[in-house]
């Protein structure tokens, strides 16, 4: 699938006709036209498989057909007719498949069988599932220390998976649990608990239909989770006000037609979605979010000056909050001019939003990955809980914080107990369940696993599901540490870049996938998954396995620990993955908020695992809710440079993470190339740039290691100055690993300082791992 290489701008809005001209080419490109489209009507359905896609939720998942182009596409993906056989595998050495690009290796298809590398041929022979596990059990037993293994989880693991995950991990005594969240919404985990008590967003769907403003900051629903344009395209035509700051102008931020709507689509009509789109400069928003708090906080000591109605919500900040002086003090100390400097937005504009929030009566305050990945990210977060409770708008309703979670059971794989920082409560409740002393002390995150591979101290590593090695930062660093260790097994469902990137040993483990049917022996199984409003609900498939060969992720965690732990396991694997409801009423136990778990899932639409902060009731230190300061506004500290420029490595709209469904990204006018940097024309001047000329991105490292991506396309863009952008995960290389927030350790991914330099030589090789 090559478009031609093209950069044109894309005048429509998004959604619409242009979706499912775009959805139809990648049906036909996967060989499944027919039954893609019968698998898509099964999707988000009361009896059906949950999306693949993204984590934003669904009216009840009651509702007829409801079309998102991304979510079919990673549904076509997984559902593809192509397969990744022992035969492909013969015909290709690792070598020559390490030459190949990440687009060619997922568009082989889906694995088929067991495989484990064999040096002597270079090559992955087929493997029987119990010598497969005997392998990771013989590893894993000589072990002088559990902590010399990593155990990796993606995001799209059900909760049943994940639970039993963590219990053969932690029963094998580590809390090594690196999670592709630190790379994601680790500074909503981490932040938000400071500020409100619980690490989770406070609205849920309906909040929606009630809201008369949405604020969103660096996120991109369009492309990352479409649903939710339906949600947006409601509240306009309600007429509520939405206030986007991104550096780019999204297309699916100004307007959308809705495949939904007969009428949009046949008079080629559409939306207008926000009222106002600022351009925020790459790591600008505190600098924003500090100017909307100012104008609000001078503008309700003016009001009540003069006797008129307070801005602030007084009642609420009284019994419900403490430190909003020394946020005060911050905020009068900080001055417009750096403001605007930091932001790259004009005072006027910054009081124009400050207006639209002030008057509003329900607001709600929306975010991605430009907010969490930066150094500061955790304390970006607070700031964004700032604003929400100076007018009271978390417990209400039609208002509250919306972090915009990413893959599918992100959020309820942390609910059921993957994290290398266990509360003490939850090691008693699963000791008292099951009758070993899990291990207490904290263990790795992505970063700090990493740190630990470098540094050699690091043997084994397991991954279920994702692409560990393209996701992470620093590849330069990282995947040599990857390539050093003795084991690295992957739970997969398609090839990738992790398989290449491997250890002396190596093991591909090929899974059903969500949209397949799992049947053990009590008979067909659904699995469940917690949305980013904190809905969980069943989600069972109905295609036939891509393979006979293909076991289920219980049932892989089993064998792993069967051969691992063997007779000194004092859990029933076997009974666990013959029935999941067992697996459901264990998760119940020791985490009490799952009451009744087996009868509510079997409730159409599931249930909801309230967090606190919507009931006012704060879980903090304080007992309230904390107004937090965040000193300066530098989001990316750094020895600044005049020449420094600071990078945002993002998403296209044809790509979910790591995998690339076209080299395309239709909404930004981009066709057939992904090997480009968007600058805009004053910083093309002056560096003396014309579009279309070839550079290389240099990260300004503060330790002397140099961090190249050569050969760039320049393509002269809207953008703010002093800032640029290029596709993840090809620019990870840039990202340095110790450029990460020190309180939630998330890679400051939306904030690499970098240079521009001129290729050595005009013959330079393509960036790396592009294709
Ligand atoms: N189709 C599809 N869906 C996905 C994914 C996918 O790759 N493809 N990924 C899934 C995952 S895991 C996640 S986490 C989410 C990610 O979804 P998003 O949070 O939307 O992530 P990004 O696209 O990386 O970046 C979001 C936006 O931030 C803007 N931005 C960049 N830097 C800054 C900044 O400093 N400030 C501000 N205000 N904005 C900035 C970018 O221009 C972009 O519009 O989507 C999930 N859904
Ligand atoms: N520079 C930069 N780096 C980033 C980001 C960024 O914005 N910029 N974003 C970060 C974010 S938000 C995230 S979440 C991470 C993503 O990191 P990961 O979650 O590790 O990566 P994915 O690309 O989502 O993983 C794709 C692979 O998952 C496997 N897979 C798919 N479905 C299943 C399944 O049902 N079961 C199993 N077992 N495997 C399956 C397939 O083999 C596929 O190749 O990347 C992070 N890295
Ligand atoms: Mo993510």
């Amino acid at each position: 699938m090559s478009e031609r290489k093209a950069i044109r701008p894309y005048h429509h809005p998004a959604g619409g006709w242009g979706a499912l001209k775009a959805l139809s080419a990648r049906l036909i490109e996967q060989g499944i036209p027919v039954k893609g489209a019968v698998t898509l009507g099964c999707m988000n359905q009361p009896e059906g498989f949950d999306c693949p896609g993204c984590a934003w939720p669904d009216p009840k998942h009651t509702s007829s057909f409801e079309f998102c182009e991304n979510g079919a596409k990673a549904v076509a993906w997984e559902t593809t007719a192509k397969r990744c056989t022992p035969e492909f595998f013969a015909d290709h050495t690792v070598t020559e498949l390490s030459g190949w690009t990440d687009y060619q290796l997922e568009m082989v298809g889906r694995l088929t069988h067991p495989m484990a590398y064999d040096a002597a041929t270079d090559r992955y022979l087929p493997v029987s599932w119990s010598k497969a596990f005997s392998i990771i059990g013989r590893h894993l037993k000589v072990l002088p220390d559990p902590n010399m293994a990593e155990f990796y989880t993606s995001g799209r693991t059900s909760n049943e998976a994940a639970f039993l995950y963590q219990l053969f991990v932690r029963e094998y005594g580590t809390n090594n649990f690196p999670d592709c969240s630190n790379m994601c919404h680790e500074a909503t985990s981490v932040g938000l608990p400071q500020s409100i008590g619980v690490g989770k967003g406070t609205v849920v769907l309906e909040d929606f239909d009630k809201a008369d403003c949405i604020f969103t900051f660096g996120q991109n629903p369009g492309t990352n989770s479409p649903r939710m344009m339906t949600n947006l395209r409601d509240a306009s035509r309600r007429g509520a006000s939405i206030i986007s700051f991104n550096p780019f102008r999204e297309r699916a931020l100004e307007r959308f037609q809705a495949p939904q709507s007969p009428v949009e689509m046949a008079t080629l009509g559409s939306t207008r979605i926000s009222s106002q789109l600022y351009q925020v400069r790459v790591g600008g928003d505190v600098a924003v979010i500090k100017g909307i708090m100012k104008v609000l906080l001078e503008e309700d000591g003016t009001a009540r000056a003069n006797g008129e109605q307070a801005i602030l919500d007084w009642e609420f900040i009284q019994a419900h909050t403490v430190g909003l002086d020394a946020l005060a003090a911050d905020l009068k100390a900080t001055q417009w001019c750096d403001i605007e400097q930091c932001s790259g937005l004009s005072r006027k504009d910054i009081e124009h939003a400050a207006h639209v929030y002030m008057r509003a009566e329900r607001a709600i305050i929306v975010y991605g990955m430009g907010i969490t990945q930066h150094r500061r990210g955790a304390q970006n977060v607070q700031q964004l809980a700032n604003l929400a409770l100076l007018r009271g708008h978390i417990g209400r309703e039609g208002a509250g914080l919306c972090p915009v979670r990413g893959h599918s059971n992100v959020q309820g794989d942390r609910t059921v107990g993957i994290t290398e920082a266990p509360a003490h409560d939850f090691l008693d409740r699963l000791e008292a369940r099951f009758g070993f002393r899990p291990p207490r002390a904290h263990g790795h995150n992505v970063v700090t696993a990493l740190e630990a591979m470098i540094r050699g101290e690091v043997k084994v590593f397991i991954a279920m599901g994702g692409n560990f090695a393209a996701a992470i930062p620093d590849w330069q660093l990282t995947q040599q540490a990857i390539r050093n260790l003795d084991l690295t097994v992957h739970v997969s469902t398609k090839l990738n870049r992790s398989h290449l990137v491997h250890g002396r040993d190596a093991l591909i483990l090929p899974c059903l996938g969500r949209t397949e049917v799992d049947v053990q022996s009590s008979g067909r199984q659904s699995i469940t998954v917690e949305d980013s409003m904190s809905m969980v609900h069943a989600s069972a498939g109905r295609n036939q396995p891509a393979s006979e060969h293909l076991l289920s992720e219980p049932a892989i965690v089993a064998g792993m620990a069967g051969s691992t732990l063997g007779q000194r396991s004092v859990v029933d694997w076997a009974g666990f993955v013959e029935d999941y409801d067992r697996i459901r009423d264990a998760i119940e136990d020791v985490i009490p908020i799952f009451q009744a778990y087996n009868a509510r899932i079997r409730v159409p639409g599931g249930f909801h695992l309230n967090p606190s902060a919507r009931e006012r009731i704060w879980a903090t230190a304080t007992g309230k809710a904390n107004f937090l300061v965040f000193d300066g506004l530098g989001e990316d500290p750094n020895d600044d440079h005049p020449e420094t420029l600071w990078l945002s490595t993002i998403r296209s709209h044809d790509q979910y993470n790591t995998t690339l469904y076209s080299l395309s990204d239709r909404y930004r006018g981009v066709y057939g190339q992904r090997d480009i940097v968007f600058l805009n024309q004053h910083e093309m001047e002056k560096r003396g740039l014309d579009e279309g000329d070839r550079v290389d991105l240099v990260t300004v490292s503060t330790d002397g290691i140099e961090r190249r991506v050569r050969n760039l396309r320049v393509v002269g863009y809207s953008f703010p100055n002093g800032c640029c952008a290029a596709y993840y995960p090809e620019t990870n290389p840039l990202v340095p690993l110790y450029a990460h927030d020190p309180i939630s350790y998330t890679p400051s991914s939306k904030g690499v300082p970098v240079r521009i330099e001129r290729p050595a030589a005009s013959d330079a090789p393509p960036a790396a791992g592009h294709p």
